[in-house]
């Protein structure tokens, strides 16, 4: 398979995050792109390389400018601050009430972003322009012709992104930016199997009819992002009808997933695309820390193999997967289905 790299992500480190009220490290961090790597040239047959840098109206493709902007900005200001202000951005209140406005506090307030999963670090802003650059690169190949399947190793991960905010560890949504890139040249469809719900391309893509998302994942009413993710969600306008969320319980399992993931596959060759973007995530392995399901490492071939049989050019993206012994493995499984 051919690998784009994030060559930046390690410029992103997360200090920590909040579960049960106590500040434990993050899952997120840079030994799981560093144990994909490590995992996929084991295996061998892969190529690694890194992309061109994007520019920040690529990623406006998908983005608000305003979020780009508080990016770059609220990164900036962090490494010009030499301990005068803090060394994190750490969101602490929220947009709120019937008609939520920041004043001109905003770093404080939330306004970009959901979650306390999703710091801005001095060196967030770079790491997720390098994401970017690897996802739109990874499209650029794949529209061009020059690599029917592509893999995007990046870090942080980026599905959770939403047009304006970010939150679940995700700043650029690197699936959506694939498929916007893709969607110039024809239907584009974007199947995330992470464990969590894809709520960044649904949001990114909810009124549009020529890009068809679909999500299996654990269902949202008792795992993150929690406010999305349910079934009843189906697109809105010319969207109506190109969203399919498959919502699946706690404990799901190779038995439970396989009639799931047929429905999705159905879903995604009634709508006929010419381009498939893979948001995949490694956390609904058995053995991951957050996820929830018990998929084991074998049946993530399974999974690839399925994909495969779609027949579509495609680009797949890292996104979640925390468990650092079960992450590199899952991918090379996964890998080698879609690969045949
Ligand atoms: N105490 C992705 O997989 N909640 N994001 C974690 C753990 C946030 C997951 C709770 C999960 C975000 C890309
Ligand atoms: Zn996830």
């Amino acid at each position: 398979m051919r690998v784009i790299l994030n060559p930046k992500h390690d410029a992103h480190v997360p200090p920590g995050e909040i579960e049960n009220g106590e500040v434990i490290p993050c899952y997120e961090r840079p030994e799981r792109l560093t144990a994909v790597r490590a995992a996929l040239e084991a295996a061998g047959g892969h190529t690694f390389e890194e992309p061109p840098v994007c520019s920040e109206d690529a990623v406006a493709a998908v983005h608000d400018p305003a979020y780009v902007a508080y990016l770059r900005e609220t990164a900036a200001e962090i490494r010009r601050s030499r301990g005068s202000t803090p060394k994190v951005q750490w969101p602490t209140v929220f947009p709120y009430g019937p008609s939520p406005r920041a004043g001109g506090n905003r770093a404080l307030r939330g306004q970009f972003c959901f979650d306390t999963y999703t710091p801005v670090l001095g060196g967030t802003f770079a790491a997720a322009l390098g994401g970017a650059s690897a996802a739109l690169h990874a499209a650029d190949l794949v529209a061009a012709g020059a690599a029917k399947q592509v893999y995007v190793l990046t870090r942080p991960p980026g599905h959770h992104a939403e047009r304006d905010r970010c939150g679940g560890y995700c700043y650029f949504n690197h699936a959506a930016l694939a498929a916007g890139r893709l969607a110039k040249l024809g239907r584009v469809a974007v199947l995330d199997l992470d464990v969590h719900h894809g709520n960044g391309a649904q949001h990114i893509f909810y009124d549009r009819g020529d890009v068809l998302t679909v999500s299996v994942h654990g269902d949202p009413a008792g795992l993150y992002p929690f406010f999305s993710g349910y079934a009843d969600e189906t697109g809105t306008g010319a969207g109506l009808g190109a969203n399919l969320n498959v919502p699946l319980p706690p404990g799901t399992g190779p038995r439970e997933y396989r009639p799931a993931l047929a429905a999705a596959l159905d879903a995604v060759r009634r709508f006929a695309p010419a381009f498939l973007v893979l948001p995949f995530g490694a956390d609904a392995h058995e053995a991951d820390p957050i996820g929830g399901f018990k998929l084991p490492t074998g049946y993530f071939r399974e999974i690839g193999a399925a994909v495969r049989e779609l027949g579509l050019p495609t680009v797949a993206t890292q996104e979640g997967g925390y468990n650092l012994d079960v992450l590199g493995p899952c991918v090379a499984e996964a890998l080698r289905g879609l690969e045949g």
